[in-house]
């Protein structure tokens, strides 16, 4: 992707199904782009099968009886592009300046190909130059033993295996410090924030056999096509059923329209589409409190008609009565809110929202279904925990074929958590490592990823170490992150490839190399396997399948190890060289750390389909304070920054994926399904807003935030018309990060609000 070019860009309308040639076609490109088209291609097989890997790109569940080809074309560009022949070498570096990088786009960063070898940024050269191993580790482990392990903050992406998980939070524990934030901190930490008040769970209920079962399912902000594609097998196969699906979304997304399976031969050559969604709802950019109180209210409603007329309704009133509390006041609370408030709250009419509750109360098997769209606002966790109670008010757990279903990001960011990567000390088994290992653990709560930023800032964070991950694009406000950054004493940035966080550095910076999952990790000429969490709750074992990247580099674990050995004194019980000559000495610890989850791990682990975590309320148990599930009422269905930063030149923003990217890997400037082509400086809008602000398709804008603290803008967007409701505006992550405030986060998990900031747009 070199530079823009107006020539290149392409806005067109998308027409074709999700899927279908143009998968295949992306797909072949995306091998020939990273210059792997035969080795590419085999290693595909074996993604997602019970003897093969775990794909590194989505967290969707692998199943027991795979396809023939488990993998989608996402899949597959994350394959190719960690299995690149392309090497970003010590020669590159010797040619380069950090303070030239800095004017290279993500795609280009990346682009260079595999970290080849370890590199220590060299200040009278303002060059990374190649050290030994042994150099990194005694260095890194000198300078975090000179900073309070209060000020040292170890972050992670959520794509390490358990084992390094568990290895890198018992090192931070053992160093000191419970500030283990990680991508979760942005992602889904609404859902472990809500969920638990709910029903006693952090993570979702349904599992991939239920979507056999089910006899409705919603989808509510996310983007299944894009996002987590290999879903749609589940959710055609569903549709074929005749299974009605509802989705409610600002933007139409064409891969929630329509769907052809590119590999089912049958459809591939015939032009019959399947239609994803029976109904599509475009609800306004954080209007999910409005809808989905609308939705329980539409219930409670008719549900009071029914039994007037002695009908049955849609409420399970057997079940609210056994297994819940609290429906009484939240029953009571609905019936109060006004129609019109919903209706301006969620910017669907009535009729819209009694004609969805109407499907979706006749359900006897409701699965219920979301993502980023739910969890990124000011009221994230309100909006994960209104989606349960939808779910209650059906009894819509403890039943095959029905649940809740929060999609992961990452591919192991639900498994980090489960084995202790958390900077919430109570969800850590604190005094069972103490035991495990004698020491006394810190009780003092670590930092979100938000805290660090604002630490970082502060000068209170003096070191960040990162497993994975671009946290310096991640994160919002990063053009008051980044000068920030560069003060910090000590940057140490464990990567596969290339990026903005490792380009912009503290005052020593050291960039470590490792493999990548796909690749073979020998310890001692004995090949090791990893394993992984997926979105529900099922854990696999994964073996790397290709020879590394180079010969210099090394394994997650390894790496861990080698920083753990130079920081921490010697404790026998932590034999961490021990530890990484065989992984199934780290799965026997983590089956001693967690024995209810992990019991039997290593017999297990390649069981097809995984071994699941155990859920207690597919069993009808409520881990919660009440011993039941709860409903929670949603005070207001407005979010106050809404309210605060209102007018007519207001607009919502929201933040999206694009179809050519991988979070802040940018593969290329192709938004296929969303016909945006050539360029990622957009900005949708509604043809109203357009011209209500004076503008034209194509026009130049520049977008603010509407706050008053810190002057945001980022200036040279391209007006495109787009169906999206009056009101809101869409782009994309991370181009736009620079326009969320720190401080705009959802109250209680502390997610970014990247879903709905107030901005203005004006022509430039
Ligand atoms: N190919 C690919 N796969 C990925 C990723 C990737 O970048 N590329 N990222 C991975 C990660 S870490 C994650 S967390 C997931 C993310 O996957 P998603 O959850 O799909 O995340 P987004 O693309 O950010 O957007 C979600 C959807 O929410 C909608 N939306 C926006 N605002 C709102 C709103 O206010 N309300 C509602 N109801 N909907 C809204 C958007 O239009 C979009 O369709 O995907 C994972 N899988
Ligand atoms: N505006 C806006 N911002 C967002 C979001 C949004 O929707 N809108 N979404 C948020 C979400 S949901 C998430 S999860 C975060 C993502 O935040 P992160 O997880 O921090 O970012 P990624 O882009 O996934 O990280 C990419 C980098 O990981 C490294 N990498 C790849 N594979 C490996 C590996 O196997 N090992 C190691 N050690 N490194 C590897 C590569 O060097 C690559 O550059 O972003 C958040 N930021
Ligand atoms: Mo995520």
């Amino acid at each position: 992707m070199a530079k823009e070019r107006d020539d290149d860009i392409r806005i067109e309308h998308f027409d074709h199904a999700a899927g279908g040639w143009t998968s295949l076609r992306e797909v072949a490109h995306a091998l020939g782009e990273a210059h792997i088209p035969v080795r590419g291609t085999r290693v595909l097989l074996k993604q997602n099968k019970p003897d093969g890997f775990a794909c590194v790109s989505c967290s969707w569940a692998k199943p027991a009886h795979p396809h023939p080809a488990e993998f989608c074309e996402h899949g597959a560009k994350a394959t190719a592009w960690e299995l690149t022949t392309a090497r970003c070498t010590p020669e590159f570096f010797a040619q380069h300046t950090l303070a030239e990088l800095e004017g290279w786009s993500d795609h280009d960063l990346e682009f260079q190909g595999r970290l080849t070898a370890p590199m220590r940024w060299d200040r009278a050269t303002d060059k990374y130059v190649e050290a030994s191993w042994e150099e990194a580790f005694a260095d890194i482990g000198a300078r975090l033993k000179a900073i309070a392990p209060r000020a040292a903050v170890f972050y992670t992406s959520g794509r390490a295996s358990l084992e390094t998980s568990y290895l890198y939070q018992l090192m931070a524990r053992l160093h000191g410090t419970n500030n283990l934030p990680d991508s979760s901190n942005m992602c889904h930490e609404s859902t472990s924030v809500g969920l638990p008040k709910s029903i006693g769970v952090p993570v979702g209920t349904v599992r991939l056999e239920d979507f056999e079962h089910c006899d409705a399912i919603f989808v509510i902000g996310h983007n299944v096509g894009t996002n987590s594609p290999r879903m749609l097998h589940s959710l055609e196969d569903a549709r074929k059923r005749g299974v009605p699906l509802i989705t409610f979304n600002p933007l139409r997304e064409p891969g929630l329209v329509r769907f052809a399976n590119p590999q089912n031969p049958l459809e591939l050559f015939t032009t019959r589409d399947v239609e994803v969604s029976t109904q599509y709802h475009q609800i306004r950019a954080g209007g999910d409190l409005g809808v989905l109180t609308g939705l329980c209210k539409a219930l409670v409603e008719m549900d009071d008609e029914a039994r007037v007329l002695g009908r049955p309704g849609p409420l399970a009133h057997a079940f609210i009565a056994e297994h819940t509390q609290g429906y009484a006041p939240f029953a009571e609370h609905l019936r109060q809110v006004p129609w019109s408030e919903i209706e301006r709250a969620s910017g669907l009419g009535r009729v819209a929202i009694e004609s969805a509750a109407r499907v979706l109360g006749g359900a006897k098997r409701l699965i219920g279904i979301y993502g980023m769209g739910l969890t990124q606002h000011r009221e994230g966790v309100l909006n994960v925990q209104m989606v349960a109670n939808l779910l209650l008010l059906g009894g819509h757990f403890g039943r095959v074929g029905a649940g809740i279903l929060p999609v992961r990001g990452h591919s192991n960011v639900q498994g980090q958590r489960t084995v202790g990567v958390t900077e919430k000390p109570e969800l850590a088994p604190l005094d069972r490592l103490k035991s495990l290992y004698g020491f006394e653990p810190p009780r003092e709560k670590g930092l979100t990823t938000v805290e660090t930023c604002e630490g970082v800032i502060a000068g209170s964070v003096e070191a960040i170490v990162s497993l994975g991950g671009n946290l310096l694009r991640a994160v919002p406000d990063t053009l008051r992150v980044e000068p920030a950054w560069r003060r910090l004493p000590l940057t140490v940035q464990i990567l596969t490839k290339l990026n903005r966080s490792a380009v912009v550095h503290g005052e020593t910076a050291w960039l470590l190399p490792c493999l990548g999952r796909i690749e073979i990790d020998r310890q001692g000429g004995v090949a090791q396997a990893v394993s992984m969490e997926d979105s529900t709750g099922a854990m696999h074992g994964s073996r790397g399948q290709v020879e590394p990247a180079s010969p210099n580099l090394r394994s997650e674990p390894a790496i861990v190890a080698g920083i753990a050995r130079a920081l921490l004194p010697p404790n026998p019980r932590v034999p961490w060289d021990e530890w990484v000559a065989d992984y199934a000495k780290v799965r026997a610890e983590i089956a001693k750390a967690f024995p209810e989850i992990f019991h039997d791990f290593e017999a297990r682990m390649w069981q097809p389909g995984g071994f699941h975590r155990p859920s207690p309320p597919r069993e009808l148990e409520w881990k919660t304070e009440t011993g039941k599930a709860n409903f929670i009422v949603a005070p207001s269905l407005q979010e106050d920054d809404d309210m605060r930063f209102a007018g007519p030149d207001v607009l919502r923003l929201t933040t999206l994926r694009s179809f050519d990217q991988f979070n802040t890997t940018i593969y290329g400037d192709h938004d296929t399904f969303r016909g945006i082509n050539g360029t990622r400086r957009v900005l949708m809008m509604n043809e109203a807003d357009i011209a209500r602000l004076g503008l034209h398709d194509g026009a130049m804008v520049r977008a603010s935030t509407a706050a008053d603290d810190f002057p945001r803008a980022v200036d040279a967007l391209r007006v495109v018309p787009y169906e999206i409701p009056a009101g809101c505006v869409a782009g994309y992550f991370p181009e736009l990060n620079p326009l969320v405030p720190l401080w705009h986060r959802a109250k209680g998990s502390k997610v970014p609000g990247y879903k709905s900031i107030p901005v203005r747009i004006q022509a430039m």
